[in-house]
Order: C-alpha cells, then sequence, then structure tokens
C-alpha cells in the first residue's frame, strides 16, 4: 500500500532532514493496521529513521521525524538532535513549518505501551492504548500539551497546527532511508519556467529579499513606485491585499475588492506595506482607477500618472480628465514621484474575450510606457480558475499547460516577452494563508522590484551622463 504522504511534502520533509536524497516506505497506518501501540512497535522498531505523519479531517496534516530506531523500552527519553517536529497543511491550506529540537536528549520517548512520542509531557503524543475507529476518525488519546518544551515552536500555539484536537483520520509512519525515489510521472515533466526548490527555504529567502529591497543607491529615489494597470475585476486590489497579507500573517483587505461594472476604485491610492516590527517597506503598489471602454482612466492621464504629476488620493473623474491646471497637479515631479515599473494587470479567464477597444487602450499605454523607458510586466491572474491541478496545489503552476498557453496569449495580445508574464493566483475566499498561493505572489512582486531597480539604474545613469553634457557645453562656452 502506497501512503497518503504526496511528493511534495515528500520533498520538503527531504530538504528539512537535510542530508539528500530520501526514500519514505510506509511501515504503519493506522487506517490498515490499527490503532495499537503493540502492532506500532511491531511494525516500526528497529528500522531507523521514521518520519510519524498525522492528518485530520479539518484538513491539517503535521507530524515528527526522529533519526532514531523505535524500541519498546527503556521507556524513558532518548536523546536525538535530529529530531524536528513539523507542519505541512493547516485548514486544507499548504503551510510549512519545521519545529527544530531545542533540547535533544529529551526528543523522543520509547515505550512499549505508547505510539510515538515526541518531547517532554508532550510536545506530541499520539496514543497510549488501543483506540477504536468512530467513523472515519480515530480520537486519540495523546495530547501537544507541551509544544514548545523540547522543541521550537516558533512562537506558535497548537489551534494553529491541530485545529486543537487530537482527533484524526490517519496517521502514517514512514522510514526513511537514503536514496533517490522514482518521482512519478507529473513530477518528471519538467516545468515550463524553472524556478528554484519550492519548499519554506525559498520561501524565506524570497521574503527576506524583499523585506531588504533598497532602491538604486544615488538614484534620489527612496522607494519603487509599482502603477498597476488593467481592466475593472482584473484583481488589481486583490493583488495588493495578498502582499499585505502575506507581510501580515494573515488575510487582510485594506483594498476593497469585488466586482461591479465600473471601477470600485476610484481614486490614485498608493499602497504601502508594514511589517510587524512596524517598519515600512521600501515599494509601494499602486492602485488606480481600472481600464474601461468607456469611462475609466484615459491614455493621457495615465501619461501624468506614468510622470508622477498625479497627486495621491487624486479622484479620477472619467468626465473630467485632469489637467495641469487642476488642483494638486504636480508640475514639477522628481524621480521618487515617478513610476519606476508598469504592469498591466489581466484576468487569465477572460483574455479570450478582453474586448478589442480594452486591448488597443492598453496598447496605446503601453506605447507610452515604452517612451519613458519604464519597464512593463503582466501579472496574469486568477490562474486558479484555469487548471484544477492549479486550484488544488498551486505550486503546480508551472507545470500546468493551460496556465502556460494562456502566458503565451498574454504575451502575445500586448507584445511582451513571456518572461514578463507572471502568473498569480490571489487570495479571494480563503480564511488561512497558504505558502503556495504566497511563494507564487512574492515571485511576482520581487520581479517588479528587480525591474523597478532596473530603470532606477538607467535614470541614475541618464542623469550623471545629462550633467556630464551640461559640464561639457559649459567648458566650450
Ligand atoms: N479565483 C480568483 N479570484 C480572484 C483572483 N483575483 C481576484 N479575484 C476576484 O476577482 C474579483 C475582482 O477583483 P478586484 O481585486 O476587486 O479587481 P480590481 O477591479 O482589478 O481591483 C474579486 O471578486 C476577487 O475576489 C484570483 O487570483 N483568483
Ligand atoms: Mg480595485
Amino acid at each position: 500500500m502506497e501512503g497518503k504522504l504526496t511528493e511534495k511534502y515528500m520533498d520538503q520533509l527531504e530538504q528539512w532532514i537535510g542530508t539528500g536524497p530520501k526514500t519514505f516506505t510506509l511501515l504503519y497506518a493506522i487506517t490498515r493496521d490499527g490503532c495499537d501501540p503493540k502492532t506500532f512497535h511491531q511494525k516500526c522498531n528497529n528500522q531507523g529513521a521514521t518520519v510519524t505523519v498525522l492528518y485530520n479531517q479539518h484538513g491539517s496534516v503535521y507530524g515528527a521525524y526522529t533519526s532514531v530506531s523505535w524500541q519498546e523500552n527503556p521507556g524513558r527519553y532518548i536523546y536525538d538532535d535530529k529530531a524536528f517536529l513539523y507542519q505541512l497543511m493547516f485548514n486544507e491550506s499548504c503551510k510549512m513549518n519545521k519545529f527544530p529540537v531545542n533540547q535533544p536528549d529529551k526528543a523522543v520517548a520509547h515505550n512499549s505501551n505508547c505510539g510515538p512520542i515526541f518531547g517532554e509531557s508532550y510536545d506530541l503524543s499520539t496514543f497510549h492504548t488501543n483506540i477504536n475507529r468512530s467513523g472515519n476518525i480515530f480520537r486519540l488519546n495523546g495530547n501537544m500539551a507541551g509544544f514548545g518544551n523540547v522543541f521550537n515552536n516558533k512562537g506558535m500555539n497548537t489551534g494553529k497546527i491541530n485545529n486543537d484536537t487530537m482527533e484524526v483520520t490517519e496517521l502514517e509512519v514512514y522510514m526513511v532511508t537514503d536514496g533517490q525515489r522514482t518521482k512519478k510521472k507529473e513530477k518528471k515533466l519538467s516545468p515550463w519556467r524553472k524556478i528554484k526548490d519550492w519548499n519554506e527555504k525559498f520561501y524565506n529567502d524570497l521574503k527576506e529579499e524583499i523585506v531588504n529591497f533598497k532602491p538604486i543607491q544615488g538614484s534620489n529615489v527612496s522607494e519603487a513606485r509599482i502603477l498597476m494597470l488593467g481592466p475593472v475585476g482584473a484583481g488589481k486590489s486583490s493583488f495588493f491585499n495578498t502582499i499585505d497579507s502575506i507581510f501580515r500573517g494573515r488575510i487582510t483587505q485594506r483594498a476593497s475588492s469585488g466586482s461591479s461594472e465600473h471601477s470600485l476604485t476610484t481614486a490614485f491610492v498608493p499602497y504601502s506595506i508594514e511589517i510587524s516590527s512596524g517598519a515600512t517597506l521600501n515599494f509601494q503598489l499602486c492602485d488606480t482607477r481600472g481600464l474601461e471602454e468607456t469611462m475609466g482612466i484615459d491614455v493621457l492621464e495615465c501619461n501624468y500618472l506614468l510622470d508622477g504629476n498625479i497627486p495621491y488620493y487624486y479622484e479620477f473623474n472619467p468626465t473630467r480628465p485632469i489637467t495641469p491646471e487642476s488642483p494638486g497637479f504636480k508640475s514639477d515631479p522628481t524621480g521618487n514621484d515617478k513610476v519606476h515599473c508598469a504592469v498591466f494587470v489581466i484576468d487569465s479567464t477572460t483574455l479570450e474575450v478582453l474586448s478589442t477597444k480594452i486591448v488597443e487602450k492598453m496598447k496605446g499605454l503601453r506605447g507610452h510606457t515604452n517612451q519613458k523607458g519604464i519597464p512593463q510586466l503582466i501579472l496574469l491572474t486568477k490562474v486558479d480558475k484555469l487548471c484544477n491541478d492549479v486550484q488544488k496545489d498551486v505550486s503546480q503552476v508551472f507545470y500546468s499547460s493551460k496556465v502556460e498557453q494562456s502566458v503565451d496569449k498574454a504575451s502575445q495580445l500586448l507584445g511582451l516577452p513571456r518572461a514578463n508574464v507572471l502568473p498569480v493566483k490571489n487570495y479571494e475566499n480563503e480564511a488561512e494563508l497558504d505558502d503556495n498561493v504566497d511563494i507564487l505572489s512574492l515571485l511576482a512582486l520581487r520581479k517588479m522590484l528587480h525591474c523597478s531597480e532596473d530603470f532606477m539604474l538607467n535614470m541614475k545613469h541618464r542623469e550623471k551622463n545629462v550633467q556630464v553634457e551640461m559640464g561639457k557645453l559649459k567648458l566650450e562656452k
């Protein structure tokens, strides 16, 4: 029998264990073998390193790894400095966290009367009698009352790991041995866009890179200004909310999103992200009135936006576009006011039916943006709606041919390179964050910051060259 642990989660466990490729062999499953300490020991003793995986009815997956063989005796703690607790899913969403051991001398407890036990009284204990099944649920009599005693709980409480219940639908123990797995067919296919290993480390590195982002020195810019442009309902506000949620650690809704025929956002709103330390990140995502066939912002206004002429919180009025005489119009904008990266936001499910008028409008905007040398990207939203596999698991996005086709189409539509088309799935109906959604959005944001950086560098060099030229002219006089 094969277990329930998917390739993706084996990849993550392998990375956490950190000593090269691993194979996972199912030794024990309570749905198959019964939930009983005796059977657990019969199946799992003397098998070397193992990983214990618990699955509950709320869609949470968590457990622990130990590098030491299980034994019946001696009924006391065993030293294991490589042991860790972990979670892989919470409430149906991908949530990858490793909780390393702080006191290795109390990492595991071996006892003939108990199932797997980790930590002191107890970070995680599973069961200590025979447990009968009720329906498809096993009410384990262990607990996580001591979560954080021996393992570093990273400040999290058990509510966010096991939903504060020891009811499970399955508990599996896998033997972990060195060796390359023969991966399932889907994984053998190569992705259409290659990115680094999709795991917790990559996630943390991405986040750190974005937190540490600083505009190019000497460019006189204090933060990157990213302008989002696109039809109503494309997901501009939702993208900001998604990024904000990632850095706040919970779902947030600072930008109002929803459906309405005309644009919900009628002003020019620069959004900044504040992280838990109180620091503000060095970029702004600017939300605008949507592009509409007749109403919405027009090309001239967009030109002003790109040049930094339009004041913050300016209310667009489709019947009366802004002019240099309008109150607040910034006639002498600095490099800081300028837009450093323009992002066309397009709903991937509407690519086929986008009206030619809107496409023409976007192409017109692209022309202006090009002239100014401002880098342009396409944010292709709602890719979850294109492909079932992606809807179930966003980390499959670069393996999905439907998403790939959509990226190709978007790239052709606006005449931008494929690499500039960034597929995303925004939070829209979720109650909890999902690490895979986060990774994909952070990838898109990082690309926006890289492009802004390129533009700032060009701006800085241009300024320098202009000054040199002017110096020359003065000398010649
Ligand atoms: N399934 C799905 N829905 C999305 C996504 N992004 C946005 N939405 C939904 O699309 C609608 C319009 O989004 P909104 O952010 O208000 O678009 P805006 O007009 O461009 O600001 C809202 O109902 C969102 O919940 C996505 O990536 N996936
Ligand atoms: Mg909006």
